[in-house]
Parts: C-alpha cells; structure tokens; sequence
C-alpha cells in the first residue's frame, strides 16, 4: 500500500490564462501571473495498492460518477507512468470553501492531487516540476504549487511551460481579496470551451495576447516596487481586456451578469471616493475585489451596503503546496 496526502490553496489569476498552444499538454498561449488565496483549498489522500480493481474517488465523501472518476484517473496516470506502477488507487478529496460559496476550483483540487501522487509514489519531484505535472490536469493547477505571486511562464514545451514563484519581499502580505459570491451555480460555458471558443473565433484574440505579454511585464514592475495602485490597475484592465476577447468569439458570450456589472460599479464607486480597490473576473459571474489588507475592513463594510454579508468572503494570500 502507498499513501500520500497533500493540501494546495486555490490561486486567483491577476494576468489571466486565456487560450491553449496545445489542448493535449496545456501549453497556454500567454504568461500568467497570479496570487495564491488562503481561504479556499482543497486536500486530497491517495492510496495505491496491488489489490484495488478500479479507481474509485470521492469528493466530499460522495462517490464519484464515472466521467469524473476518468478525468481523474487519466491524470493519475501521468504519476503511474512515471513511478512504473500499475497499481489502481483510492482517491478521497475534500474542498474546503466558507459558506455555501460554491467557489470550488479545479486549481487547489488537481495541484492537490498532483503533491499526493508525488508523495505516494515517492517520486521526490522538485516543485517545478510538480507545477509541470499540475499543469497537465488544469492549467492553473500549475500556479498553485507555489504561494504568494506565482508567474505560469507559456514556455514552448511539456519542459519549458511551468510555474514559478515570483520574488516579492512580502508584497503579498500587504493585500487582500473580497469574493463577491453572485452566483454559486454550474457556469454556463466551461473556461475550458470558452477559451477553445475564443482563440479559434475570436477577432480580438491576436491583440489579448499581445496586451497581456505587456501588461505581465508591467506588473512585475509594480510587485518589485510594492506599487499596489499599479497593480490594481493593471489587474483591472487585464480582466476586462480577456473578457472583451470573448464579445467577439463566434458565436459570442460572456461570463458577466447584471448582478457582476453592478458589483463592478460598485467597486469604482467606491474608489471614486477614496478607497483603493480593483476588481477581477474569472469564468463565470463572481467579482473578486484586490485591495490593501490596512483597508480590507473599510472596504468590506462599503460592500456590505450593497451586497448581503454571506456574499461576501475575506481572503490573503496563502502558502504554497503542503
Ligand atoms: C486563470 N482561468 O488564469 C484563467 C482566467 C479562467 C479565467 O485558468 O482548461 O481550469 O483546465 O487549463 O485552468 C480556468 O481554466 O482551464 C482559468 P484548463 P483552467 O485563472
């Protein structure tokens, strides 16, 4: 019997992963950079032994339906191929997400996993490497590996694409994000088809890529000067620049809903009136305020007179894999 345990923390990506080079080893076709949160996170066992007949997994303590059962089990393959095992495993997994946010991501679960299988089937992998394997289950599976910021560089190949930890002198621990919870429901168009979607249709596509290699390189900038405005900003922008891609894919779509709109006015507003903060959109409806931990409070408290408490989570950046 071999056993491995792991813990990963989501990350929230600040320049965005939008669209594949390659499907298969999910090469993306721009850098991203992101900040692992504390609040959300997910922990994994694995167990592999000679005697199993199947792969079974549980998340949550429910069993799992064949077609996510496969999912899984394609990407533990990658571990047994490596470890040489043919051993089939048991795979208990649980999320960890405040409230009923339903904000469980693919992220902290496959980054999870893959820290389990390395542990497991004792393969010593080196973080980079682990970034390398998470990658292949979830692209930004690959960020979670590390704490703080983390930058996902494109690379070229299953060697050269992987994440690493950006050097920072604790910026991070000056910030916050508030989750703005508007809709806990299964998103409409998996990012994983809305990408698809749009790097094949999408007009605006040619001018995201060229904007987001910029907007990375101006962002490491602002994270070695500690410039929280500037980071803010281009935070903000980056967002609604890979959202715009998506106006002009064929057919088109979008992951905003009224209540996001109104949640990203309510965010200028109250930076119109003093109070530092910048919004950020994934795929799907949820807004994600940046801000100063030093104001995280006062910043709460304006969002809490338009939106109910519930709705509102309070995370800071988080540790890497465990
Ligand atoms: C990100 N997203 O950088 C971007 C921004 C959504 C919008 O990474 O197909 O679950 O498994 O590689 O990583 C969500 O996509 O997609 C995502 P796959 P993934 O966080």
């Amino acid at each position: 019997m071999l056993k491995g345990k792991a813990r990963a923390h989501t990350n929230i990506a600040l320049i965005k992963y939008w669209g594949k080079e390659d499907e298969q080893l999910i090469i993306p076709n721009n850098s991203s950079l992101s900040l692992t949160l504390d609040a959300f996170y997910t922990e994994t066992e694995i167990v592999f032994d000679k005697n199993f007949t199947e792969d079974i997994f549980y998340l949550d303590d429910q069993l799992q339906d064949e077609k996510a059962t496969k999912k899984v089990s394609r990407f533990i393959d990658l571990f047994r191929q490596q470890a040489n095992c043919s051993f089939f495993a048991t795979i208990r997994s649980i999320n960890h997400v405040p409230t009923a946010a339903g904000l469980a991501s693919s992220a902290s679960g496959l980054a999870a996993l893959a820290g389990a299988c390395n542990q497991a089937l004792q393969l010593n992998l080196d973080q980079e490497s682990l970034s390398r394997f998470a990658r292949k289950g979830s692209g930004s599976a690959c960020r979670s590996i590390y704490g703080g910021f983390v930058e996902w560089q494109k690379g070229h190949d299953d060697q050269s694409s992987k994440a690493v930890k950006i050097a920072s002198d604790h910026f991070e621990d000056e910030l916050a994000m508030i989750f703005i919870v508007l809709n806990d429901q299964k998103k409409e168009i998996a990012s994983r088809d809305g990408m698809k979607r749009t790097v094949e249709t999408s007009s605006f596509y040619p001018t995201w890529l060229t904007e987001a290699a910029l907007d990375l390189a101006a962002m490491k900038e602002a994270i070695a000067q500690k410039d929280f405005i500037r980071l803010g900003e281009i935070t903000e922008a980056n967002a609604l620049k890979m959202h715009a891609t998506t106006l002009a894919a064929v057919p088109p779509f979008t992951y905003w809903s009224s209540e996001s709109m109104r949640a990203m006015q309510v965010v200028r507003t109250i930076r119109a009136n003093g109070l530092a903060c910048y919004f950020t959109m994934d795929a799907g409806p949820n807004v994600k305020v940046l801000c100063q931990k030093a104001e995280v409070e006062q910043i709460k408290a304006k969002l809490a007179e338009h939106f109910a408490l519930e709705q509102l989570i309070v995370a800071f950046s988080g540790p890497g894999i465990e």
